[in-house]
């Protein structure tokens, strides 16, 4: 049986960073490594957006090769041309064809009324891969027993129990079987206990820790593949236990892994950073941390349920400073609460931070999050204003507005914060750095800033 698990390519490219990435898709590295220990079938991916491929290479590819089972990730903004390309890939190939990842898990009924789609997977998927697959090869027609699976049975749409994956299935992912990238991401822990509304927490609130070893030796793979990789941990929270962060450590230290290479980089919480810990980063190898400030409001902080303190985070940032590593802070605009004087202490708090980079971001009201449903009941004057789901994007999007804050007015307030965050605290070398740092993605944001003004 031929397996083929594809990242979809892109129409254009609008945020070059995510559109024609250094790096190769994760979740579906390790679909891919379990299905290859745990099945008897041929399975391959192909991560079209690392590839640059385009749609007409992937119909292609798959005319020539003719797998049994397609299998698509997909996020919400590219859902549509993922059904797009189910049509297409249904015309030349009798393939079954499975979607998952993100949409799939907030938003599965969408997906599973498209008539050119066999399958829906929920959350994690390893498991529910592996019983699928067997039960196709055993040529079964009840999908029942089949974890966190969705199928119909007579145009009947049925949503199986969502259970986590079996510890076993999560597996270290085979980076030797794909073509060297400068860029990797890995995942020492699954899922984030927190309840921030915007997030949609797509591994589950319960942490998963994999196996240090396992970890490390992944590591280690990815260095012999190449030894300038730069690698991030796309853990949503990665410093959630502190000893786990402790072994973490000695092990890449026992292994020697932590000199000589490029730096870690991981995400966190603030309020799961405190100086020992950064130490233990520090020495460690990591050379930047992410973390999710989001407002400078408190209000809008506890209507998000984003549950951190401004003062500590002051306090944290300067420990982070302190110890050399870099910092970047995330913010939003346009969370329930928003308002001018929220805006001008999200820009002030965003300087004070004095962070060496930062994203700021419209809040997205992803399908399957709480803030999706607020806008839907048009609470805190919440607005959806596309169901076009290409719009569901926080970088360059259209989805959300404000009752007084109009999508320009969010959109100036991002422009805004982004300025004020280095030259409200005089940081003008530092504005030019991250100015030509991010030089593709301020070309693509201006475009998008200034497109529906010229278009009018
Ligand atoms: C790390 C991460 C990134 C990394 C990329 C990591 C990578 N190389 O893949 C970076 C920082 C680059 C990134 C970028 C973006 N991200 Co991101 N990211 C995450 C994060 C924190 C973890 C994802 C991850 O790697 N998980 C680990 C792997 C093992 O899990 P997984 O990918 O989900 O795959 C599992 C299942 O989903 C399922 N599955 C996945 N695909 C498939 C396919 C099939 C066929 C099946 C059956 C199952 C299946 O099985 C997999 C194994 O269990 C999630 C939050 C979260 N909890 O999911 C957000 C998240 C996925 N990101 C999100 C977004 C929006 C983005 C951006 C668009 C940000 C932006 N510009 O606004 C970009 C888009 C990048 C792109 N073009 O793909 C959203 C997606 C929401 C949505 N509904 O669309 C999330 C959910 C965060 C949120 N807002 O809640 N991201
Ligand atoms: S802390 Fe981060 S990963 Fe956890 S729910 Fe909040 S935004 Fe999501």
């Amino acid at each position: 049986m031929k397996i083929l698990l594809i990242n979809p390519p892109v129409d254009k490219i609008i945020e070059p960073l995510h559109d024609s990435p250094e790096y190769m898709h994760v979740g579906l590295a390790h679909l891919y490594s379990s299905l290859k220990k745990f099945t008897n079938t041929n399975v391959s991916f192909i991560d079209c957006k690392f590839l640059k491929k385009d749609k007409n290479w992937l119909l292609n590819k798959i005319k020539n090769t003719k797998p049994d089972i397609v299998g698509f990730t997909a996020k919400t903004l590219e859902i549509d041309n993922v059904l797009y390309l189910c049509k297409e890939i249904k015309k030349i190939c009798p393939c079954k064809i499975i979607i998952g990842g993100p949409h799939a898990t907030g938003d599965f009924e969408y997906i599973i009324k498209n008539e050119n789609v066999d399958f829906v997977g929920i959350s994690e998927f390893e498991t529910g891969f592996i019983m699928l697959i067997n039960a196709l090869i055993e040529n079964k027609s009840d999908f029942s027993h089949i974890n966190s699976l969705v199928w119909k049975k007579n145009n009947k749409i049925i949503k199986n129990r969502v259970l986590s994956c079996e510890k076993k299935h999560i597996g270290r992912v085979l980076w030797e079987d794909f073509p060297k990238a400068s860029k990797y991401y890995i995942m020492a822990i699954r899922g984030c206990p927190q309840r921030c509304i915007f997030c949609m927490r797509v591994l589950g609130n319960i942490p998963f820790y994999r196996e240090i070893n396992e970890v490390i030796d992944e590591i280690e793979i990815i260095y012999k593949v190449n030894p300038q990789a730069l690698i991030e941990f796309g853990d949503e929270t990665f410093t959630l236990n502190s000893e786990y962060i402790t072994k973490l450590k000695d092990e890449l230290k026992k292994r020697n892994l932590i000199y000589g290479k490029k730096g870690f980089i991981a995400s966190t919480r603030i309020d799961k950073l405190n100086l020992d810990i950064i130490k233990k980063l520090k020495s460690a190898g990591f050379k930047k941390l992410i973390v999710g400030i989001e407002s400078g409001d408190k209000h809008i902080l506890e209507l998000c349920k984003k549950d951190i303190d401004i003062k500590k985070a002051l306090k944290v940032s300067k420990y982070i400073r302190q110890s050399g590593i870099l910092l970047e802070c995330n913010f939003m605009v346009g969370l329930p609460g928003e308002n001018f004087l929220s805006i001008i202490k999200t820009a002030l708090i965003a300087s004070r931070l004095r962070a060496n980079s930062i994203s700021v971001s419209i809040a997205c009201p992803y399908p399957g999050t709480e803030l999706y449903k607020m806008c839907k009941k048009n609470k805190y004057g919440l607005k959806l204003i596309s169901s076009d789901y290409i719009d569901f994007n926080n970088e360059l999007g259209n989805a959300l507005e404000h009752e007084n804050f109009s999508r320009k007015s969010l959109e100036i307030a991002q422009l805004f914060i982004y300025i004020f965050s280095y030259l409200g605290s005089l940081r003008f070398k530092e504005f030019l750095v991250f100015c030509h740092d991010y030089r593709k993605e301020a070309i693509s944001y201006l475009k998008h800033f200034f497109k529906k003004d010229l278009l009018k």
